[in-house]
């Protein structure tokens, strides 16, 4: 029994540690990003030892002790030079929670820090926690915005699946110490992919909210909002304008919701978010771009038709299949841009690119037509334009 423990604990060491060494390789470059071979997260990244008792005594089997069901949609910030996510953990029992894993160079090798984050509560504690967006606002705080979902008040017993989504709020100044604020108050019922402008907007703290009706569908909510709040230590917005809304026949028929803080670009703000659509097969989730007015944060300038990242080969299968999400990218100075991303609800990946192909595709892609007849329209401008250009 001894030396079967003992083996096994050998072999699994070994196993992780080839797990961590991976280098990763660029599968396909389009022009505009390049995607990985590898997952650049996945459940089997997780520590060993959080999630087993090597303790002979009391673990005779060297069974798990606590199971990791999905690695997936995590912030990322560039801290003290080093690529970081703070990635949405989830264990068997289904709860969520926040663990950090940094890299050198932001494609492979990411390794967990030694412990979660043990994120704190409100007097109203959380059930399940997800989804963080970090932001490095200009006030001197790293804040995590997330989502804090609890069981839905005042429902019966014969009901366990109500929920009430909620924007919780923390902030830090290392990523190790957090102290967490009120959650946002909004008038929507339910509020998902909240998000904090990286700057102040007419001296007030700036949010990208998704006001929603019901925990899944979005009702009459569901398009991307705006609002302002005079503080953050109990952060109020009164009035959300709508900035992007769900559109009839389009990637985000259905909701959509912001992904990570926009990046500022001499030409607008840079925006990445998704958008969903229903299908036979259920919930479609795409990522796509758009681009804001520097001076006016409510003002779409450009947005190109369709989505940006969609799930592919191995990407569209997992606990929540064919739904990519991305909640994390990092510009570096020389203008190189990562794209951290989850697919199905399991396992994150990067795609990299530099912010002048971002803009490029952002300002001269075709906007959706809304119509087959304006899509031709926009296949024949193209085919036209390149007369004196193409010749097979
Ligand atoms: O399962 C897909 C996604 O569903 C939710 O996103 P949204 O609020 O936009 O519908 C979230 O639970 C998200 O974590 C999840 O990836």
């Amino acid at each position: 029994m001894q030396q079967e423990f003992t083996e096994r604990k050998k072999q699994m060491q070994e196993d992780y540690l080839k797990l961590l060494n991976i280098k990763n390789q660029v599968s396909v470059y389009n022009g505009l990003y390049c995607r990985y071979v590898h997952p650049i997260l996945t459940s089997a990244h997780i520590p060993l030892n959080w999630r087993y008792d090597f303790n002979p005594i009391t673990n005779p089997f060297l069974m798990q002790r606590f199971g990791i069901n999905a690695v997936f949609n995590a912030g990322a910030i560039k801290w003290n030079n080093k690529y970081i996510l703070m990635a949405r953990v989830e264990g068997y029992d289904r709860k969520s929670f926040f663990a950090i894993a940094e890299s050198d160079n932001g494609v492979d090798q990411f390794t967990f820090w030694q412990t979660p984050v043990l994120m704190p509560e409100t007097n109203e504690p959380d059930t399940n926690i997800y989804d963080i967006r970090l932001v490095q606002h200009e006030d001197g705080w790293i804040y995590g915005l997330f989502c804090t979902e609890r069981r839905a008040k005042g429902i019966p017993n014969s009901d366990q699946s109500s929920a009430i989504a909620l924007c919780g709020i923390a902030r830090t100044k290392d990523l190790i110490k957090w102290e967490r604020l009120a959650d946002l108050k909004t008038n929507s019922p339910q509020q998902r992919n909240v998000v904090l402008h990286p700057e102040f907007y007419q001296s007030k703290y700036a949010f990208y909210t998704r006001p929603q009706d019901g925990f899944i569908e979005a009702g009459t909510g569901g398009g991307i909002a705006f609002g302002l709040a005079s503080n953050i230590e109990s952060a109020v917005i009164e009035n959300e304008i709508v900035v992007d809304n769900k559109v009839y026949h389009t990637i985000n028929e259905s909701k959509n919701g912001l992904g990570p803080a926009p990046i500022k670009t001499k030409h607008g703000w840079l925006h990445l978010a998704h958008g969903v659509r229903n299908t036979a097969a259920g919930l479609r989730y795409v990522c796509y771009l758009f681009m804001t007015d520097l001076n006016d944060l409510t003002k779409i300038i450009y947005k190109p038709g369709g989505y940006f990242l969609a799930p592919e080969g191995e990407e569209r299968i997992g606990d929540v299949s064919n739904v990519l999400f991305s909640n994390g990218w990092i510009m570096d100075n020389d203008g190189k841009v990562f794209i951290y991303y989850a697919s199905s609800d399991t396992r994150m990946h990067v795609a990299t690119s530099t912010i002048d192909q971002l803009i490029e595709y952002v300002m001269h892609t075709p906007a959706d037509g809304l119509r087959s007849f304006n899509s031709v329209k926009a296949v024949v401008d193209i085919i036209n334009a390149n007369e004196p250009f193409y010749n097979v």
